[in-house]
């Protein structure tokens, strides 16, 4: 049997396409800011998110990480959402690296910030609080079902934000499947907040790297923030070819995992005990299933060899991606169906 792994888009491979790119880039020491090819793509992506300029990370991770350092100084809080990627599997680098304290507030079912607790939670101006530095958004939110953010709900914390002199920072990891979603720019999502990453390494299908954007003077001290953490690059334009790759070429195709995601649900919603939780709008998708341990339910679908993932709140996580077709669906959702017929 086949293995179809529906962990993580995450698990994209680049294509001989991509790899021909890869193989072809013009390099020099990036140190130096010397790598020409990093160099463009860093241009390439700032453009496309209708921002001033843009650095090249390693990862999602040390994306956040180096805005949330370049925004706030030591001692300040950032609010951050309570399903927030930052908050829950980032190591809580912002503490443990920056001294720069969290701030939880609730999340709803589509990934939005509870603006009303948002607001209560801002310091105010008072000797014996911290600072309130920053306010993050995440878009599409992953542990909110892969839920997309539109404007409206962008403006909306732009306006928070603004009425308290604050800067926004979006982890848009997925921010191009919330633009292919959407059916807008992605610069007209990036346009509500002052710093936007957003990952090659997922459905973009790149094999590494992540990319800030903001103004020219926040990637001046970001790429300052960036060597701190060890993440200077050298001859790194081997990585950013695949990126300027992937703008050209993977964007689009970002739908075709949407239109798999849904037939996915459409599939799954079908069986018995089974529930979307919540309905997807990209390319993950959330559910439960009554009577199963998920761990054990996990289990015995790797052994059908679909790979998935256990959430852990009682619910499990299917991701589309590049490599997976409307087939391996069709097959997952069957070998899906036997799992079930063949009970715990
Ligand atoms: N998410 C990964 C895992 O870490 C859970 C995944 O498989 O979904 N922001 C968001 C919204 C993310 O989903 C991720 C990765 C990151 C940041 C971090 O990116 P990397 O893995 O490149 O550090």
């Amino acid at each position: 049997m086949d293995p179809i792994d529906l962990r993580s888009d995450t698990l994209t491979l680049p294509s001989p396409q991509m790899r021909e790119a890869m193989a072809a880039a013009e390099l020099g020491d990036d140190v130096f800011a010397e790598d020409p090819t990093i160099n463009r793509f860093q241009e390439m992506a700032a453009e496309r998110l209708g921002k001033e300029a843009a650095l090249f990370t390693s990862s999602g991770t040390q994306s956040n990480l180096v805005a949330l350092l370049t925004h706030c100084g030591r001692g300040a809080e950032v609010i951050v959402g309570d399903e927030a990627h930052i908050l829950f599997f980032e190591q809580g680098g912002a503490w443990a690296l920056g001294g720069i304290g969290l701030r939880p507030v609730r999340n709803d079912a589509k990934g939005r910030l509870d603006l009303a607790e948002a607001r209560a939670k801002i310091r105010p101006d008072d000797d014996h609080f911290p600072r309130t530095g920053l306010i993050t958004v995440e878009n599409t939110h992953n542990r909110c079902g892969g839920a997309v953010l539109d404007e409206e709900d962008l403006a909306s914390v732009r306006q928070l934000a603004d009425d308290h002199g604050l800067p926004v920072h979006m982890d848009g990891a997925r921010l191009f499947n919330a633009a292919v979603a959407l059916g807008v720019s992605p610069a007209s999502l990036a346009a509500h907040a002052d710093s936007v990453c957003f990952s090659l390494s997922k459905g973009l299908g790149c094999p590494v790297g992540s990319v800030i954007c903001g103004t020219r003077d926040f990637i001046r001290e970001a790429r300052r923030n960036r060597k701190l953490l060890g993440g200077g690059m050298r001859q790194a334009g081997v990585l950013a070819a695949a990126g300027i790759y992937a703008l050209d070429n993977m964007v689009d195709r970002l739908a075709e995992d949407h239109e798999n995601a849904r037939l996915a649900a459409d599939g799954l919603r079908e069986m018995p005990g089974v529930s979307l939780d919540p309905e997807p709008q990209s390319n993950l998708i959330y559910f439960s299933i009554e009577g199963w341990d998920t761990g054990v339910f996990v289990e015995r679908l790797a052994e059908k060899a679909v790979l998935c993932f256990d959430e852990g709140r009682r619910r499990i996580r299917w991701v589309t991606h590049f490599g997976i077709e409307r087939s391996h669906i069709e097959e997952a959702l069957t070998r899906t169906r036997e799992t079930i017929a063949a009970g715990t």
